[in-house]
């Protein structure tokens, strides 16, 4: 797996974090940290280049260190101790002021501070909303066991930040209003050009293609839910959606992906029922594969679509 691929997952995760508010979860967070330090995740850290020493930069204020090279590392004080700020991505370190970091390993950063007792931690992103790993959430990140987990949003499915964001389309797969439009006009005309041809897609069925000129996500799959009609077909189909669409997220490497309300919209599914049909649906997927780490999304576009999905799932409890 690409270094890369690891601090996306997180950058990801620790955006979705932040869109969710003061109700999100971590464990989103703590499942790509896990796997990342397990695969030897890379972030940067801005660091003081030492008197006399010629280094070169691989890109514009980026090094890459012999092993051994003695350095500073930033530190922000904090009255008598500090935390240090780290970097997921070049871009995440160019919002701010000019600094000059280096590529490390996520697991030797967290090792070099461990016994530091005047160390805080570390100050994820610093420029703008940031997340403090601190000692107490080292803690908890180790006992934390990934799993997959659904989170409920209060945001439209084009806000998330994942792996692969899900398309409440039309059996054309040409395009068509709400969120399909939203989706088609963000990404750009080549996402018709690709959907033109998949000869189209089977209610209850999916199809995936690439997002485009949609930065925040990897894919689109396109599922087709079904025009409600108060039959017991319905649910059959509308379950189905989700559960291809997660087929094709695991078969395409997605550790994250986000669904609108497929069919509560033009479609007319009431909301209440498609709540309960989607979260089943759901843990009916994660519980046959109990080994996959899927963080998965349900975006609420509107507020009584989060209503909804608050009732369903305290009825569920
Ligand atoms: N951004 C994010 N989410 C949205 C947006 C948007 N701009 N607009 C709607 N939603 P719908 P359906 C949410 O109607 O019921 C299309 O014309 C909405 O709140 O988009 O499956 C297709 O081409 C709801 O949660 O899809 C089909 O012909 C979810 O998206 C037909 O509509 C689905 O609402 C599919 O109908």
């Amino acid at each position: 797996m690409g270094k890369e691929i690891l601090t996306k997952e997180f950058e990801r995760a620790l955006f979705n974090w932040y869109l969710g508010g003061d109700n999100a979860s971590l464990d989103p967070v703590f499942n790509a940290l896990r796997e990342g330090l397990a695969n030897d995740m890379e972030v940067l850290v801005p660091f003081a280049v030492p008197d006399g020493q010629e280094l070169k930069p691989v890109e514009e204020d980026v090094y890459i260190l012999e092993p051994g090279t003695q350095v500073n590392f930033m530190h922000i004080d904090e009255g008598d101790s500090f935390v240090v700020p780290v970097f997921t991505s070049v871009a995440e370190m160019r919002k701010g002021e000019t600094i000059a970091v280096t590529s490390i390993q996520l697991a030797v950063l967290l090792d070099i501070f461990q016994d530091r007792d005047e160390c805080n931690g570390f100050v994820i992103n610093p420029w703008g909303k940031n997340f403090l790993l601190s000692k107490r959430i080292q803690g908890m990140l180790e006992e934390h066991i990934p799993q997959s987990r659904i989170q409920v949003l209060q945001n439209g499915v084009l806000n998330a930040h994942v792996d692969a964001i899900v398309n409440a389309a039309n059996s054309s797969l040409l395009g068509g209003g709400g969120v399909d439009g939203a989706i088609h006009r963000a990404a750009g005309k080549a996402l018709l050009e690709e959907c033109k041809k998949l000869n189209g897609c089977e209610t209850g069925d999916a199809k995936i293609t690439g997002a485009y000129e949609i930065r925040n996500a990897d894919h689109i799959i396109h599922t087709v839910g079904p025009v409600y009609s108060g039959k017991d077909e319905d649910a059959r189909l509308l379950a189905s959606c989700y559960i291809k669409s997660l087929d094709l997220a695991l078969a395409n490497g997605c550790k994250s992906i986000a669904f609108p309300g497929i069919s509560t919209g033009v479609y007319g599914y009431p909301l209440d029922e498609a709540a309960v049909v989607s979260l089943e649906a759901i843990a009916a997927w994660l519980s046959s594969h109990p080994d996959v780490v899927i963080n998965i999304y349900l975006c609420c576009f509107k507020k009584d679509e989060y209503e909804a999905y608050m009732r369903a799932l305290s009825e569920e409890e």
